[in-house]
């Protein structure tokens, strides 16, 4: 693997932290360096972090948390149950349930470590096993059902180190003609909106559709249909079967799709050192942005404190001297600390808007989604600083 980034030292993204846990200073930082596998074309971090410090009892983020979220998983089951009309379906990293609430509950399996997210799944009736995925917790499944015919996984695998033993474990599960779905952040998207802040330690890989087609030969399946998604920034959604299985045709959209991403380099080094210099380029303008604006006393608040903005408020070094507060609408965000950079989060309430001249978009990928909500604050001249595509005033 060839090293093409260095993010500093960066604290774990979800780890919020309370008053009495920022007084004992106890915080850990990682070193997270970005590095490209010249073979097999993966894009990962360098030093990874055990996932038992990362997914524990107390995991914060929730799916549900965005309208668009919500829409996407709703069109998706609509989806799934018309194409595919699974009999049993499983989900590996299934959060709040977003997804699964559309399945009824004898049709569906869920699989979260995290047991405070695995709690609600579990009260509302779904079979949830709190567990890592690994070939342990298939074996246990495979024990009780015989045959799952879909298996979707949304935002999870990309955070799952052994990627051997995670498509193993898949694969001796699946029924034979049966069909993987996976999602996650589109490196191409990544890369083409200098949106560095994809990396933190809970991100291992940023997946390419390159680097998945690589990574399904070793397991004898094979990506049959690709599909863009706007969510998260610009995500890829895989389909995936078993090689054998003949029944479903491989969609022009997988050449087509990866054409795009040999036309952009994806597969070759050169393009990550650029992308590393527009990432240091980036870094220069968002802090010249800010540091401007508080010469000018401008009041600086932070919207959507999402595990993207603590990479890049760490990388950056913007604290609590310069972002006054972030807004969040995450119960077990707010009344904390933003990992590293201490910035306290209150629970969203549109006054908090009140008096403020500018507010940094933690979470840029609901853009649409905030500038909707938040009209009056943009009627009332206030604006917003994104580093997305590249840092500016909007
Ligand atoms: P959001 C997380 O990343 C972590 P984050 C994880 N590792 C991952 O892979 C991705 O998700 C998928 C808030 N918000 O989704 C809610 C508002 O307050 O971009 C969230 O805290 N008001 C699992 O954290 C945050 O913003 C709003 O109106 O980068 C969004 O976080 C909206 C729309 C959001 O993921």
């Amino acid at each position: 693997m060839k090293k093409f980034l260095n993010l500093g030292k960066q604290p774990l993204a979800n780890k919020y932290l309370s008053k009495k846990e920022l007084s004992k200073k106890k915080e850990q930082f990682y070193r997270l360096q970005i590095g490209f596998d010249i073979k097999s074309k993966l894009v990962s971090i360098v030093n990874i972090v055990s996932s038992k410090k990362m997914f524990d009892n107390k995991y914060p983020y929730r799916s549900s948390m965005s309208s668009t979220m919500r829409e996407s998983f709703k069109e998706l089951s609509i989806f799934i149950k018309k194409k595919f009309k699974p009999d049993l379906i499983l989900e590996i990293g299934s959060n709040d349930g977003s997804l699964i609430k559309y399945f009824k509950k004898n049709k569906a399996l869920c699989i979260e470590p995290c047991k405070n997210l695995a709690k609600i799944t579990t009260k509302k009736g779904y079979k949830t096993y709190s567990e890592y995925w690994n070939m342990s917790v298939a074996k246990k499944i495979k024990s009780k059902y015989e045959k799952i015919d879909l298996i979707y996984s949304a935002n999870t695998l990309s955070h799952i180190p052994n990627l051997d033993s995670v498509f193993n474990s898949i694969s001796y599960v699946l029924s034979k003609n049966g069909v993987l779905i996976i999602e996650d952040p589109s490196l191409m998207e990544c890369l083409k909106k200098t949106a560095y802040d994809q990396f933190y330690n809970e991100h291992i890989y940023v997946f390419s559709l390159i680097s998945i087609m690589n990574l399904m030969k070793k397991h004898n399946l094979e990506v049959f249909d690709v599909k863009k998604l706007k969510t998260h920034g610009g995500s890829m959604r895989y389909f995936i079967k078993r090689k054998s299985n003949k029944n479903l045709r491989i969609n022009k959209n997988v050449k087509k799709y990866l054409n795009e991403e040999l036309n952009f380099k994806i597969d070759k080094f050169e393009t990550y050192i650029k992308f590393r210099k527009r990432v240091e380029a980036s870094k220069k303008k968002l802090i010249n942005i800010f540091h401007s604006l508080k010469k000018r006393n401008k009041k600086i608040i932070g919207y959507g404190s999402t595990a993207k903005s603590v990479t890049v408020l760490n990388y950056c070094k913007i604290n609590n001297k310069i972002i006054d507060y972030f807004v969040d609408t995450t119960p077990d965000k707010t009344n904390k600390y933003m990992p590293g950079t201490h910035i306290y989060i209150k629970k969203y309430n549109k006054n908090l808007l009140n008096n403020i001249d500018y507010i940094f978009l933690g979470a840029w990928n609901f853009k649409k989604e905030i500038f909707k909500k938040e009209k009056k604050f943009i009627k009332k001249g206030g604006r917003f600083i994104s580093h997305i595509p590249k840092p500016n005033i909007i």
